[in-house]
């Protein structure tokens, strides 16, 4: 079948922060997609642009010129071509915009289109986003992702309550998706009656529904999360292992890494021996980006020394083939983070999942701090086997958008016969990569 475009519109939607983004509907014969594209805080230097217009509409954030580009000069561009064929999507909006980045035109405006082209063409084929986006690899079938779930929130999503950007629960023992998430749901619940009774609030939460407070220091965050494992009745480690998103980018001062809530500033080395030890006291089984976006000397020693769990690159490799291809040549890191809107279009995105898996790393597809109500990340997960998946917390409807479709698609697999869930495996490939020994 095809899929010819046939009509593009777009218009300026809010992020889950309140701040303008781009949201996009393409028709197509037969079908109709339509896709509203997320937004980091803690963004990397090497992402895609994201065009923003300035002056003092929404404080400079509006998107009003990135929607115009969408219906003049991408519609333009896609008209005609057939959806089913993503690359050709995405080959004309990379011909329309050849810039590093699509700094003209804008990533936001070029994602919006690239993903309402693939919803589209789904719909007109009829099938479920995740098996649309499966049928692109021979005999692919769907993997329901191990998720990391956000508990507690530092960084830049929550005012810098605390350095470290997230602390996740893994539920690396739970035999499902869906009892990993009420694992997950059951450790929020622990970590807020903690909070509580150590005299914390707990009625606000951070960007990602995470819970945030003034920690004396990171390692007692981790004691707290630690705790709240073993409250919810769970194994720390066997059932439930910790998981840190550092974000050190933001924490970069000249050469050193400043941890501004325990008044310190550490050596890559040094701070790469604390991190090693949180991993030997704490059931931590990822870290990611423990350095700078542009630190490959510190990143190295990291990948030595904290090599036995995942090292995950986000700012690193921004869902990016070169970067992601100098890590590999260089033995940097062991796993991806992979973000749509920070390359700006599906194939970009499918090529880092491709890349990622001929090499042996591990991919851990994420949402952005500033989300949508969209759900398609779910799909993207289940369909190109990431194995594992970054929503945020159990709470807030742009996370647990994402949470409940995952949780539906693993119900309808279940009743067709069963579904194929990554659990404890997704981690495997990174820590058999990473392990003391390993080729
Ligand atoms: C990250 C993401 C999601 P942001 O750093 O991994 O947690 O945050 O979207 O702000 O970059
Ligand atoms: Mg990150």
């Amino acid at each position: 079948m095809t899929a010819l475009i046939t009509r593009v519109d777009a218009w300026e939607a809010l992020d889950s922060r309140g701040n303008p983004t781009v949201a996009c509907a393409v028709e197509v014969a037969g079908g109709q997609g339509q896709a509203v594209v997320p937004s980091g805080a803690s963004t990397g230097a090497h992402e895609a642009v994201e065009l923003r217009d300035g002056g003092d509409r929404y404080g400079g954030k509006g998107v009003l010129g990135a929607v115009a580009n969408v219906q003049t000069v991408l519609a333009e561009a896609v008209t005609g071509i057939d959806a089913d064929d993503q690359h050709a999507v995405d080959e004309a909006l990379r011909a329309a915009d050849p810039t590093p980045g699509f700094g003209q035109v804008g990533a936001n405006a070029v994602l919006a289109v690239s993903l309402a082209a693939c919803l589209a063409a789904a719909d007109a084929e009829r099938v479920p986003l995740y098996r649309w986006l499966a049928a692109g690899s021979a005999g692919a079938t769907p993997l329901l992702p191990l998720p990391m779930v956000n508990i507690l929130s530092g960084g830049a999503h929550a005012g810098g309550a605390i350095d470290v950007q997230d602390f996740l629960v893994v539920p690396v023992g739970a035999d499902s998706f869906a009892q990993a998430v009420e694992w997950a749901w059951r450790v929020r619940r622990a970590a807020a009656d903690l909070m509580d009774a150590a005299g914390h609030g707990t009625a606000l939460v951070a960007d990602e529904g995470g819970l945030a407070a003034p920690f004396a220091s990171n390692r007692a965050a981790l004691e707290l999360l630690t705790q709240a494992i073993e409250r919810s009745g769970l194994a720390p480690g066997s059932d439930a292992a910790v998981a840190i998103d550092v974000a050190a980018t933001q924490l970069v001062d000249g050469d050193r890494y400043a941890l501004a809530s325990e008044g310190r500033s550490l050596g890559a080395d040094e701070w790469v021996a604390e991190l090693a030890d949180w991993c030997a006291r704490f059931p931590i089984v990822s870290i990611e980006d423990p350095l700078g976006e542009d630190d490959w000397t510190g990143w190295a020693t990291a990948t030595k020394a904290l090599g036995h769990v995942q090292v995950l690159g986000d700012d690193l490799f921004v869902t990016n083939t070169e970067r992601l291809a100098r890590g590999v040549e260089e033995g940097i890191a062991n796993a991806v983070l992979v973000k749509p809107n920070q390359t700006g279009t599906v194939s970009g995105a499918r090529r880092v999942v491709d890349l990622a898996q001929r090499s042996g790393y591990a991919t851990v597809l994420s949402a952005r701090s500033g989300e949508t109500e969209d759900a398609w990340l779910a799909d993207m997960a289940v369909g190109w086997r990431t194995g594992q998946i970054k929503v945020g917390s159990v709470m807030r409807s742009e996370r647990t958008a994402k949470w409940n479709r995952l949780l539906r698609i693993e119900a309808e697999l279940d009743r067709a016969g069963g579904s194929d869930y990554a659990g404890r495996g997704a981690l495997e490939p990174a820590i058999r990569l990473g392990a003391p020994g390993a080729p």
